[in-house]
């Protein structure tokens, strides 16, 4: 089987490695000529590490417009803000029944791509592995999460995940959501605050926030008939103590002066507070907040 990647983003990466692994070809979508060529310079692989271990994945990269085979499996890993472009960048390319597996933060985009492109065999991943990128093609791996996969229309039912290693689940959509919940309480203390996940309660008013989207989130899920089992606050709290040394990817994102993902995170919250008519205003502040933040690039 041959696997297309879109980008060599860090969890793209990741997922090279493991399909390599499994003796797959992987293909990866470039967005330039320019980065085609830069991956050709550095040895056409992808370098994962994993403390003392360093592994290389080689693989074949291109531009669509290059694509010269239809494209029968495709890993959308991007940024939530990046995935429909993506999609539709490589549409023209696709096979008619190809497996599409979306692999996004954030909630609503996948709604959307559900809509758009229901003719595909579309799949939708969530993933609480670790990783970040120090260098374009190189990637750090720093905890092996759990990758959960199913479709979000329920007529459409598979019956074998096709990424080995990630479980097949038929309630994707409550993953997603109970994923994003956490993001809003964590993601945008950190990087407000410059401080690692298992310092969000650290001091009163980081405490403070957290208690307050946590409670906006739950009265959003009440309005919109969301059950949960356990109240979010503790799932929070468990999830900064798990992964307290980790640096958010929100607080990576406004380090490296990049585009973050929070108005698919606290910007959903907001816009569907409004739609079910109650209010989130820590959550808008923290979407405002964060759109206004640019911390210097070290
Ligand atoms: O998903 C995460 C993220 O950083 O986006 C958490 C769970 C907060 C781990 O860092």
């Amino acid at each position: 089987m041959t696997w297309h990647i879109i980008g060599a983003g860090a969890i793209g990466s990741l997922w090279a490695d493991r399909f390599h692994q499994q003796g797959e070809e992987i293909r990866l979508i470039l967005r330039t000529e320019a980065q085609v060529q830069h991956f050709k310079d550095q040895g056409s692989r992808l370098v994962i590490e994993e403390q003392s271990n360093v592994s290389t994945v080689p693989c074949f990269a291109s531009t669509t417009s290059e694509i010269n085979t239809p494209i029968t499996h495709l890993l959308i890993p991007t940024k939530a803000f990046d995935a429909m472009d993506a999609i539709k960048s490589v549409q023209s390319k696709l096979a008619p029944a190809a497996t599409i597996i979306v692999m996004i933060n954030g909630y609503g985009v996948q709604q959307q791509i559900e809509k758009q492109f229901s003719q595909y065999n579309l799949l939708f991943a969530s993933t609480t592995d670790g990783a970040y990128k120090n260098a374009p093609f190189t990637t750090v791996k720093a905890a092996t999460g759990t990758t959960l996969i199913g479709t979000l229309s329920h007529s459409n039912s598979i019956k074998t995940s096709p990424l080995t290693g990630a479980k097949l689940t038929d309630a994707i959509d409550e993953v997603i959501w109970k994923k994003v919940a956490i993001n809003c309480c964590i993601n945008p203390i950190t990087a407000i605050h410059d401080c690692e996940n298992g310092a969000i309660f650290a001091t009163g008013e980081r405490a403070q926030s957290v208690f307050q989207l946590a409670e906006e989130i739950e009265a959003l899920e009440h309005a919109m008939g969301i059950k949960r089992q356990t109240p979010l606050l503790q799932e929070v709290e468990q999830v900064a103590e798990l992964t307290a040394n980790n640096r958010s990817s929100m607080l990576q994102d406004v380090t490296n002066g990049r585009r973050t993902e929070v108005e698919h995170i606290n910007g959903a919250i907001v816009a569907l507070a409004k739609e079910f008519g109650v209010e989130a205003p820590c959550n808008l502040e923290m979407l405002n907040t964060i759109q206004n933040l640019t911390r210097p690039v070290r």
